[in-house]
């Protein structure tokens, strides 16, 4: 039995369902590209969505995995996290005969965009779905005649029982700026594994290392190409107040990890491209 694809709708919201030979499950909305669930073959949901969260094909949706594109968070003019993730994308491609299940979704400039980012581009998002493993790859190419930069992110919200209880390995000895530190001062991470306990919004760069997010009854890996970034974000009690998409306590059921080109913008000549992934791999 291959895998099976299946275009349907998720809170009257148009979705991909994906489902790979061995069992894995994969939900993705159109709007945004937005992988909105993700189910190994063997093990639980892996991914955070808010219960409050909203589908009304404008509002950016709280959980998963929103694109961030052509602005990661407030670093530049754009509206935080740029438009990638509150434009409709198109399904491209799809492939479901191997055993893994695959999919491409597909966005280039348009009014709104070029009314926000007067660029002509090509965004494409591909996510690759077997066993354990969730690939997700974005690539972005410049099909205008002039040079362009932007920064990005895979804002990949991990769904944890208690944030208290988790450990991230990997970022020991990594140089890192708060958000929202106006002097965007560089500190080095000198802990052995990072911990929770209280609102974390970091920029993580130089991380080329797997990271593993550890829990009491299971670990998860996180690995990257092509994203030089990681950005750490858990809002906890204060910020999410300000959230009204996220319920009261949610916080402590997510940590975002996220794959991140961030610190340096990337600049494509004409006809350019470049090229990231992010793959998270259930232990
Ligand atoms: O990635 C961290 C961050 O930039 C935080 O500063 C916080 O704003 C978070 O993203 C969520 O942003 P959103 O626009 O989805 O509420």
């Amino acid at each position: 039995m291959g895998a099976h694809i299946e275009e349907t709708t998720f809170h009257g919201q148009p979705v991909l369902a994906l489902q790979s030979a061995d069992g894995a499950r994969a939900l993705v909305s159109l709007f945004g590209a937005q992988v909105l669930a993700w189910q190994p073959a063997r093990g639980d949901e892996a991914l955070y969505l808010s219960e409050e969260a909203l589908f009304d094909g404008r509002s950016p949706i709280r959980g998963g995995i929103p694109v961030c594109f052509p602005q990661f968070s407030d670093r530049g003019r754009l509206p935080r996290h740029g438009f990638a993730r509150t434009e409709p994308w198109a399904l491209r491609e799809t492939r479901g005969k191997e055993r893994y299940a695959m999919a491409v979704f597909g966005l280039c400039e348009n009014d709104q965009t070029l009314a926000l980012w007067p660029h002509a581009f090509e965004a494409e998002l591909t996510l690759a779905l077997e066993g354990q493993r969730l690939d997700v790859e974005f690539e972005v190419t410049n099909t205008g005649h002039a040079p362009f930069a932007f920064t990005a992110a895979l804002h990949t919200y991990l769904r944890v029982r208690e944030v208290e209880h988790v450990r991230v390995e990997g970022l020991s000895g990594l140089m890192y700026q708060e958000h929202g530190d106006r002097h965007r001062t560089t500190h080095r991470d000198g802990a052995d594994a990072l911990v929770v306990d209280g609102p974390l919004d970091r920029l993580y760069t130089g991380v080329t290392r797997p990271l593993l997010l550890q829990e009491p009854h299971r670990n998860l890996s996180i690995e990257t190409e092509g994203f030089p970034d990681a950005a750490i974000w858990n809002p906890w009690e204060e910020s999410s107040a300000a959230l009204p998409d996220l319920p009261a306590g949610g916080f402590r059921r997510f940590l975002c990890i996220e794959a991140a080109a961030a610190r340096q913008r990337i600049e494509l000549e004409a006809g350019q491209s470049w090229w990231g992934r992010q793959t998270l791999i259930a232990l």
